[in-house]
């Protein structure tokens, strides 16, 4: 029999093509050089910083599933979750800054927008010169959000936009915000629409005191019956189809995402109870020291299978929503238990910035809750299979 590789038991290396493991490993430099150096000051005093999308896009870490003819790499949706993997495995936040960039701003400009738009915003949003965000929910409108109160009134040439969005990935630094609101025009139907920072009305205020995601910053939009004309709205897409469309993207790379977390857990896990000896032995030499280590190693292989899977689905544009559902919530579930069982088994030390894993437990709390919580894919899974709404 050939040996047993503990940390990659299923051969997943060997399951990916030469460039997808190409740009996994260089990803995975990237993050080691550029990211795991910042993160705990950037964690502690809650800072992000803008300069660090420039260094994702130079390193061709941003949108990567863009064709080359706006600077990207064309690569596969394989690759756009081994990016998320490697970008994660240093800290979620980090990770929420990509895929926001990636899935959830230039993902919808380059699906439903005009030739205009993808011309005026894709190159630099890939080069990571322009920042992006996406304004979905709402103070009253989260799970829900079809739920939302931002309007469009129609107004001579273009639109009149008010309202506010909560919770916002990206925004107090943004250049380029995609909001979704209701469109009095289009018979009340949510439509997109792209605005610029500076434009008259339009704020984006920091929410402080995150305990989780403290390296990402977020924001509220405020929009103050902000103007457009007629070329600031995406043509392409009416209806939630229009973000949900955005989010089947993202909620797969986060799927990835996690499990680079999970692992960053896993591995310091296992060489902290290699190194650590109590009563006359290295914890790792103990019984219920080693289950939890195979419970990490055996949700963390199965997980990134699924992934695998789903991701190849969608390469071959044979995939269904429900399945992102299923690995969104599969593996943000299993990396939250894998980082808090890590903290656990880092003993008073697990407490500590230095040892990684409290933060990541922190953060997964966050990616447990957004692009659709826990709770809600389990409804969708749901109904999925009994035909029954379960949502109210
Ligand atoms: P429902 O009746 O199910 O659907 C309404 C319309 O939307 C279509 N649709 C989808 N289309 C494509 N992909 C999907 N995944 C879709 N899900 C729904 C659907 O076909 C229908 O179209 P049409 O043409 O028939 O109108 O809608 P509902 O109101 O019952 O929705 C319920 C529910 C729970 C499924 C949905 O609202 C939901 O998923 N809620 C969770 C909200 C959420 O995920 N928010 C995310 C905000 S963004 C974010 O968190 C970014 S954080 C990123 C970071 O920092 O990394
Ligand atoms: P609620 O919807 O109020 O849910 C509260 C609880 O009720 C949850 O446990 C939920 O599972 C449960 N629940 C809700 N409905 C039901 C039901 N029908 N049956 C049973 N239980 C239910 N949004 C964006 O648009 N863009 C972003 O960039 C973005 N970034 C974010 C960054 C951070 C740090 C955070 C924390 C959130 C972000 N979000 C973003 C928002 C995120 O998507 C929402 O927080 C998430 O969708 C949940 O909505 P909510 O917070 O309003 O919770």
């Amino acid at each position: 029999a050939d040996p047993f590789i503990w940390n990659d038991p299923f051969l997943l290396d060997d399951q990916l093509s030469g460039e997808e493991r190409m740009i996994r490993d260089s990803a995975a430099a990237f993050a080691e050089s550029e990211l795991l150096p910042r993160v705990q000051d950037a964690y502690l005093e809650e800072k992000t910083d803008p300069e660090l999308f420039r260094l994702m896009g130079r390193a061709g870490l941003l949108g990567v599933t863009l064709p080359e003819k706006y600077g990207a790499a064309d690569a596969n949706y394989i690759a756009y979750g081994l990016v998320a993997r490697e970008v994660e495995r240093i800290d979620s936040g980090y990770r929420s800054m990509m895929s926001v960039q990636s899935s959830l701003v230039m993902y919808p400009i380059f699906a439903y927008g005009s030739q205009e738009q993808k011309d005026k915003y894709l190159p630099g949003l890939v080069a990571g010169e322009l920042i992006g965000c996406f304004g979905l929910t709402e103070p009253d409108a989260g799970s829900d959000p079809g739920g939302m109160k931002t309007r469009a009134e129609k107004i001579e040439g273009g639109y009149r936009l008010r309202g506010s969005k909560m919770w916002i990935s990206n925004a107090p630094i943004a250049d380029v915000f995609i909001v979704w609101a209701k469109s009095e025009a289009h018979d009340g139907k949510i439509r997109g629409f792209i605005l610029e920072r500076g434009m008259k009305g339009l704020s984006a205020p920091k929410i402080g005191g995150k305990l989780s995601l403290r390296a990402s910053i977020t924001g509220e939009i405020v929009l103050d019956g902000v103007e457009v004309g007629e070329e600031a709205l995406l043509p392409g897409v009416s209806g939630l189809a229009g973000p949900f469309g955005c989010l089947n993207r993202a909620r797969y790379g986060i799927s990835w995402g996690v499990l680079g977390a999970a692992e960053d857990c896993w591995f310091r896990s296992r060489q902290y109870g290699l190194d650590r000896v109590q009563f006359g032995r290295p914890l790792a030499a103990t019984q219920l020291f080693q289950k939890k280590l195979a419970d990490m190693q055996t949700e963390i292989v199965l997980g990134l299978q699924g992934s695998l899977r789903v991701g190849r689905l969608m390469d071959q544009h044979k995939f269904a929503p429900e399945m992102i559902s299923i690995v969104k919530r599969n593996n943000c579930g299993k990396a939250l238990d894998v980082a808090r069982q890590a903290r656990d088994m880092h003993g008073g030390n697990g407490i500590q910035i230095e040892y990684h894993v409290m933060r990541h437990a922190q953060n997964l709390e966050t990616v447990n809750t957004y692009e659709g919580t826990h709770d809600v894919h389990a409804l969708i899974l749901g109904r999925a299979q009994t035909g029954l709404q379960a949502f109210f």
